[in-house]
């Protein structure tokens, strides 16, 4: 490959699947972006098969692939003799890169950007440690780029135009898609919820509420640990649930895991949504619904801190009491305890207020590809 100048650089983004959706789900989504920026850009996976649901076009039995403009290469390949680093290396989430690449790096004559993609936080410190560099030996400087929620951070990922085709998804379109999409049919009326979380979250108290509420709701959840959770709670096998399933107000449904692009049109399509990990938490707020937020959890309740400091950024401007409505029911969501669904439906239309501003502000800033691009560019000038 030859280097087109520095419009043009070249990009080898690692990716090394620790477990479900999110470090593939990340990676995939940037690729695409940076080379939807004119970048080439390679990615290095080395677990093809759980990148499959997100991209069905994939084929996980080819070593090498173009996929929307990115070069998916499964990991083992990079080790290969011949195989030359480009401009600019991620490792993403601190993955250690094949062997023989930093030797390999350091053998290029300009050395590549060194790039440690670091998890979401919005932690006040990640501010003051993005873009820091770690010396590497061969000469090579090691950067860590942390995405984020403010401009002193590296933003958060963003397709062009992606707040525009959102405010064109109105409930027409919605409705029509959930139809013919998913075989669900949505009552005018009801309130829509998609529901993606980790295997064991409270449900209990929410069916409970839902069930007896006043108002229709539909609840959609994408095929997982949490479809049999579902199941069992109602009392119904998964294969029912797939159909359908109503008790009182509530009429719940598994939907199929759907290609990264799609989960989007889901987001949009719903009034209310249950995220996890990173990758689809980030995309709810782009959804500009409120959302609730299942934390992926770490040792010692270090997820906590990262929940209470996002929720402190996020409930900005609120009055107290919502504040206070919202904080009880992510904190109860992500402890085991029993979030209060009726407390916070009290709030519904001024949280969907707020999370269009949200997204907004968001908008507002330069997304997470953009922001490698000119901190590679201004590293190798
Ligand atoms: O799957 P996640 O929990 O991922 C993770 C991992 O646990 C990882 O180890 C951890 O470090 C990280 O979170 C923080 O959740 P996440 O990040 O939301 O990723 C899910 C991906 O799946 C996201 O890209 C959206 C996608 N998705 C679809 O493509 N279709 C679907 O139908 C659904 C429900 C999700």
């Amino acid at each position: 490959m030859e280097n087109k100048g520095l419009g043009e650089l070249r990009w080898d983004v690692f990716c090394q699947v620790i477990d479900n959706y999110g470090d593939i789900g990340v990676c995939w989504r940037l690729a695409r972006q940076l080379a939807a920026l004119g970048q080439s850009v390679r990615l290095w996976v080395d677990d093809l098969a759980s990148f499959a649901p997100l991209a069905p076009a994939l084929d996980p039995q080819r070593p090498r692939q173009r996929l929307a403009g990115v070069d998916v290469v499964h990991w083992p390949q990079a080790e290969a003799a011949g195989v030359e680093p480009g401009d600019v290396v991620i490792e993403a989430f601190a993955c250690t890169l094949p062997a023989s690449w930093p030797a390999r790096m350091a053998a290029r004559a300009r050395k590549p950007v060194w790039i440690n993609l670091e998890y979401l936080s919005a932690e006040a410190w990640v501010a003051d440690c993005h873009g820091l560099a770690s010396p590497q030996p061969g000469g090579l400087g090691k950067y860590f780029f942390f995405p984020g929620f403010n401009a002193r951070t590296g933003g958060l990922p963003r397709e062009a135009a992606l707040s525009t085709r959102r405010a064109a998804w109105d409930d027409v379109a919605a409705r029509h898609w959930l139809a013919t999409r998913l075989g669900v049919n949505a009552a005018p009326d009801a309130l829509r919820v998609s529901l993606f979380a980790y295997a064991d979250p409270p449900l209990a108290p929410l069916l409970d509420a839902w069930i007896a509420g006043e108002r229709p709701v539909l609840l959609l959840v994408p095929q997982g640990k949490v479809v049999r959770a579902l199941a069992a709670a109602l009392g119904v096998t998964s294969q029912q649930l797939a159909q359908g399933v109503t008790r009182g107000a509530l009429t719940a449904h598994s939907v199929p895991f759907v290609a990264q692009d799609e989960y989007d049109l889901l987001l949009w399509s719903c009034h209310f949504n249950f995220v996890r990990g990173e990758d689809s938490f980030v995309r709810a707020q782009w959804a500009a619904r409120p959302l609730a937020w299942h934390i992926y959890p770490q040792q010692d309740d270090a997820h906590l801190d990262k929940l209470e400091a996002f929720l402190a950024v996020y409930l900005t401007g609120l009055p107290a009491e919502a504040v206070q409505t919202v904080r009880d029911f992510w904190l109860a969501w992500n402890r085991g305890g029993a979030p209060d669904w009726a407390a916070l439906a009290d709030w519904l239309p001024l949280l969907a207020a707020h999370a269009e501003g949200w997204a907004a502000h968001l908008d507002g800033q330069r997304d997470l590809a953009a922001n490698l691009v000119s901190f590679a560019r201004a590293k190798l000038e």
